[in-house]
């Protein structure tokens, strides 16, 4: 038995080195998510893609669970080069680039259809680009669902029973203005910290999309969830700057054509995710509240927009999101 345990790994290991020595080269991706997670998949989907357009030149290894790090840190590890590719929710992009703030105001998307259409066009093109400056290439964009608040302490039925709450948010400005301007107070803090905060009362809960909400185990210590979906965030694959100037012309083209076709093979997984983690989560308990009036949680928002809408370019973004059909 321990003989063929033995043998089992040393193929494994011979297996494994036979693949990276196929490969002349393997990006290093991060991704907060565990292995499974349609991000995770999404990215390896695309390595195998790229893989195929690179006659096996370029590769990607995804290193999922936050192995490299909470998001913050990974961003600015992407931005050394020290990471060449991460998958990251637009959030923790907020304070740094001002165009990524859009889609991420409260209500902005009147569904997931609507942030396609926009994210797909020439604005999701246009924010994608802001990326640049920051020693980063923006790729694509991922679906992220809904995010709504889930708690530890009792049902949310309106926004007044919000009023007072603690609240964790992504490490974003924004956020913590969408929070306080529903009355509850935000903290902002990593990802990974969350389930910890809520189990010890440091915080009364979160707010996320159902898998996330699922994967991360926060369903099992906050047991109410509303669905208020105030935030549709897509998320972003982006490249270091450094790895994608040191990639030929016709490799840049099809990591870019790559990151894009993944983009598909992530639709279905997500659609297919969403609906396994809701079963899940309904079936250990968790009080889900759909019948929630959102109105007073959009008038609510008009602080927010006044205070972060504020160039003639965000300007510009928000009317012009607003008015595709
Ligand atoms: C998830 C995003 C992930 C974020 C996380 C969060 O996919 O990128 O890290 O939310 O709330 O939905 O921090």
């Amino acid at each position: 038995m321990k003989r063929r345990h033995i043998l089992a790994a040393l193929l494994a290991s011979v297996s494994l080195a036979g693949a990276a020595q196929a490969c002349e080269r393997t990006l290093r991706s991060s991704d907060t998510h565990p292995d499974g997670y349609p991000t995770v998949e999404a990215v390896k989907a695309m390595g195998k893609i790229l893989e195929e357009k690179t006659g096996g030149k370029l590769c990607i290894e995804v290193f999922h669970s936050a192995q490299l790090g909470q998001e913050k840190d990974t961003i600015e590890q992407t931005q050394f080069g020290v990471i060449d590719m991460n998958r990251v929710s637009l959030g923790p992009f907020n304070n740094m680039i001002p165009e990524t703030q859009i889609p991420s105001l409260p209500y902005i998307f009147r569904s997931t259809e609507h942030m396609h259409k926009v994210m797909d066009g020439p604005i999701g093109e246009e924010i994608l680009a802001a990326f640049s400056d920051h020693d980063l290439v923006g790729l694509a964009f991922y679906d992220a669902g809904s995010r709504s608040f889930y708690n530890s302490q009792k049902p949310i039925n309106s926004m007044a029973d919000l009023s007072g709450m603690k609240f964790r948010v992504m490490q974003s400005d924004l956020f913590v203005d969408m929070v306080g301007a529903l009355g509850a107070n935000a903290t902002p803090m990593p990802y990974g910290e969350v389930y910890s905060s809520i189990q010890t009362g440091v915080i009364d809960g979160a707010e996320n999309n159902y898998p996330s909400y699922e994967s991360s185990g926060h369903f099992e210590v906050a047991k109410y969830l509303t669905l208020d979906q105030h935030l549709i965030v897509p998320e972003i694959l982006a490249m270091s700057k450094k790895t994608y100037d040191s990639l030929s012309a016709d490799e840049q083209a099809a990591v870019r054509a790559a990151a894009k076709e993944s983009v598909l093979v992530m639709r279905d997984l997500w659609a297919a995710r969403e609906k396994a983690s809701e079963d899940k989560v309904r079936a250990a308990g968790v009080e889900v509240i759909t019948d929630i009036d959102k109105t007073p949680f959009i008038e609510a928002m008009v602080p927010v927009y006044q205070k972060y809408v504020t160039s003639d370019k965000l300007k510009s973004l928000v009317e012009r999101i607003q008015a595709t059909k």
